[in-house]
């Protein structure tokens, strides 16, 4: 027996915006959980990620009363911009979808929150611990076992939440055989950088040139965030700032005389993310319940990954709900049918914004003249710009 045991209902292992919504859903069901992460509260909080969250997941964060800081300082946007042949042409989000809209808040920004507000309620989360090893999946006691300050833990429960992310722990523990994997890697990657000026646009510009993607977002009034697409296998040192500033100058430029030019500034974080589509089926094995980025990635063109996350832990949630009201394990059954609805959805949609706005390094000329036409219809037809539009602010749940 190691040296220190404790019990809970769920083990929830990673601080990610999985990990947290699900504490707080679970919370709010009078449901006894821990968190437990093993990176420090202060990297979980500065670790910048994604930027944009969906209608659904910022109505789900109020229902829970942790969008108070985030309706003060994040930034509704009711359009994105499209940018090809050297024009721009907007997509009215909320006009083509009943007033739906995406919210710039910084994934980091959210992790505070949910953090801040969690602990203040007594909900426990463990940081900085290591040596991970979910125990007894197959059976009616499963538990966590971890060292804190190299002390041996065991954390007792009936059920864990693998909300680990892609390179956790939790996945890992199914046997072979169990998971089936859906994957497809890109032969390109986004450089990214977080710069200390002003936003050169009100509203997000998703960029096709004949050099490669470039997106325009942002993270407030002050602080704006840009991608390049490169080669999966650059190095940094090979884009020093100005290279960089050149580039998207150029990529996010246009040709019809509006005037618009690129502020530049400090660039405060420079980063390299590679594309990359998984899914693993089922998200569950046993005691175990995968969600967010330990079940699934999809590239980040679409802006889908964390509303992802969320919505799979509110499905959790509800089994987990209904299992501790009335023992019924019914909506936990379904759980991974429930989840991979929308996770095909999100992976169509991301797989295809993908390939409407890179190019691939062998496109032949045939391929470019295919995605220049999608863009234009993009353009012409209400019902593709609909199409887009609806999958892009976030579907309703179900
Ligand atoms: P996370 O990876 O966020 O969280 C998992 C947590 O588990 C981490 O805190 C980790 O430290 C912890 N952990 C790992 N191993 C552990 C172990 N053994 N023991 C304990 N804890 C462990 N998504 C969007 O929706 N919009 C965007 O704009 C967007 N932009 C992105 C930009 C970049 C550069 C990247 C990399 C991703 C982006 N994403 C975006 C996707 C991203 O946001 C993820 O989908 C999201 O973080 C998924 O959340 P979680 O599933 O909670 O996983
Ligand atoms: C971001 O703001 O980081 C961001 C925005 C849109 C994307 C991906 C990332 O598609």
């Amino acid at each position: 027996m190691p040296a220190s045991a404790s019990r809970t209902q769920v083990a929830i292992v990673g601080a990610g915006p999985a990990g947290l919504v699900l504490s707080h859903l679970l919370g709010r069901s009078g449901i006894d959980c821990v968190v437990l992460e093993d990176r420090s509260r202060a990297y979980v909080e500065h670790r910048v990620r994604a930027g944009v969250l969906e209608q659904s997941t910022v109505d789900l964060l109020d229902e829970l009363g942790l969008a108070a800081r985030l309706h003060r300082e994040g930034l509704v946007h009711h359009g994105i911009l499209l940018g090809f042949g050297h024009r721009r042409h907007r997509i009215a989000l909320s006009d083509l979808t009943g007033g739906r809209a995406i919210t710039i808040y910084g994934q980091q920004e959210l992790v505070k929150d949910l953090i801040a507000a969690r602990l203040a309620a007594g909900g426990p989360i463990e940081f900085e611990i290591e040596d991970v090893r979910p125990v007894g999946l197959e059976g009616a006691a499963p538990a966590v076992h971890y060292r804190k300050d190299g002390v041996a833990r065991e954390l007792r429960c009936d059920f864990v939440a693998g909300c680990d992310g892609f390179h956790g722990v939790t996945r890992a523990a199914i046997p072979a055989g169990v998971l089936t994997t859906y994957e497809r890697l890109y032969p390109f990657a986004w450089l990214g950088i977080l710069a200390a000026v002003a936003p050169s646009t009100s509203e997000l510009i998703y960029a096709r040139h004949e050099s490669g993607f470039a997106l325009h977002s942002l993270r407030s009034p002050e602080v704006s965030r840009l991608y390049i697409q490169v080669a999966p296998d650059t190095r940094l040192d090979a884009w020093p700032d100005e290279r960089v500033w050149d580039e998207l100058a150029t990529r996010l430029g246009t040709q019809d005389g509006d005037g618009w030019t690129l502020r530049r500034g400090p660039v405060l974080e420079k980063g390299i993310a590679v594309h990359h589509s998984f899914v693993v089926e089922p998200m569950q094995h046993g005691r175990l319940f995968l969600a967010g980025d330990a079940a699934h990635i999809v590239p980040p063109t679409g802006a889908k990954g964390l509303n992802l996350a969320v919505a799979d832990v509110r499905v959790l949630a509800q089994g987990l709900t209904r299992f501790y009201a009335d023992g019924q394990t019914d909506e936990l059954d379904r759980y991974s049918a429930r989840c991979l609805g929308r996770v095909w959805r999100v992976q169509e949609f991301s797989a295809w914004m993908t390939a409407l706005l890179h190019r691939a390094p062998d496109a032949d000329p045939f391929a470019e003249r295919l995605a220049r036409a999608q863009l234009d219809w993009l353009v012409r037809s209400q019902a593709a710009a609909r199409s887009l539009a609806e999958n892009y602010v976030g579907l309703p749940y179900e």
